[in-house]
Parts: C-alpha cells; structure tokens; sequence
C-alpha cells in the first residue's frame, strides 16, 4: 500500500499500542481458499487488462487460486457497481473489484463517471458486507494511468487484490462479516 514516508505507520508505534489497546485488529495477507469476483471496464480496457495482470501476480502472491477469480467485462467505469453487487449478492464471493480507468483530459463527464463509481462501489460493500475495493484509476491523463498499472510492485491492481484479501481477513478476525 502507497502512504508518502512522512505518514507511514511506524511500526514501534503501533508495538507500543498493542500493550494498551483490547484488541488490534489486523488482517493477514493469507489468501488462501479465497474467491473473489472482478469487474473490469473496456473503456480504457488496456489499463484494465494491466490492472488484472497486477491482481494474478499478487494472487499468486497471497494463495488465491486463479480458478478461484473469476472476470467479468462491462463497457464502462460507471456499470461497474452494478455488476460487482450481482457479485456480491451470489454468496459465491469473498470480496470484489472493480478496474478501469477514467481519464480527465478525454472526458467531460469524468466526474460523473468517476464519481457514481466509486460512489456505486461503496454503496455495495457497505449494503452487501462484501469487500467492495475501487480498483479504478482516476487520473489527469494516459501517462500517469499507464505509470499506475506498469508490470512492477506499484501496479495498482496487485494493490487492490491486497486491499481485497486484507478486509476478508480484517472482518473475518473482527468477527464483524455476517
Ligand atoms: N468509462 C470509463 O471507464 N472511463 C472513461 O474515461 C469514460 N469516459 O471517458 O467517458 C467512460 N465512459 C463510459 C461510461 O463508463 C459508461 O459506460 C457510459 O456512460 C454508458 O453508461
């Protein structure tokens, strides 16, 4: 996960809390046994495809089983909550994401669409329980969407399949999933 230098967690910070605190809760990057369901945009789908191929690595990474995503394709950001709370409500699934990218320079629309996306995607996780993770790029013009999804350890994707697997974990060991 991608937090500046100056804001990262340091890590004796949070040692010394564990004294005081009940409970710390946090959610291991094991996923194991886990199925998650994506949706990907083909608006801008190049971005989306180099989004995905960022989620396979880390979930060959994490232990997620390839025949244990499946993918679904939708023709823009905007329709990607709808499909995501079909996901959702399946019970098939342990989380979902959705991929794609909405770029300023080539929209009008782009707060719409970007918006109710992110907006729409919340709305799933929050309504359904299921991790719901905004996997889709919001940037000012193709190069810094092409810098976000490149085959190395700053893919975006490989971030939210991560994100994904460590809110199943975080719910699972809060005892707060239904
Ligand atoms: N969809 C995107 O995924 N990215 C975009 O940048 C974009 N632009 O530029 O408009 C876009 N538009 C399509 C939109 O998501 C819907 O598919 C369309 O409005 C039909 O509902």
């Amino acid at each position: 996960m991608t937090s500046s230098n100056k804001t990262d967690l340091d890590p004796q910070a949070l040692e010394a809390l564990y004294g005081k605190v009940g409970a710390n809760i946090e959610g291991a990057h094991d996923g194991r046994g886990m199925r998650i369901g994506i949706i990907c945009a083909r608006f801008n789908g190049g971005i989306s495809q180099r989004l995905l191929d960022g989620a396979f690595d880390a979930a060959e990474r994490l232990g997620v089983e390839s025949a244990d995503i499946s993918v679904a394709w939708v023709p823009g950001a905007f329709e990607i909550p709808l499909v995501a709370r079909a996901f959702a409500l399946t019970g098939n699934y342990d989380a979902t994401i959705g991929f794609g990218a909405v770029i300023r320079g080539e929209t009008s629309h782009y707060d719409f669409v970007a918006g109710e996306c992110a907006r729409g995607l919340q709305d799933v996780g929050l309504a359904t329980g299921i991790p719901t993770i905004f996997g889709v790029l919001t940037t000012e013009n193709v190069e810094q969407a092409l810098d976000r999804c490149r085959p190395d350890a700053s893919n975006k994707g490989a971030e939210a399949l991560e994100t994904a697997v460590e809110l199943v974990q975080v719910l699972r060991a809060s005892a707060l999933s239904s």
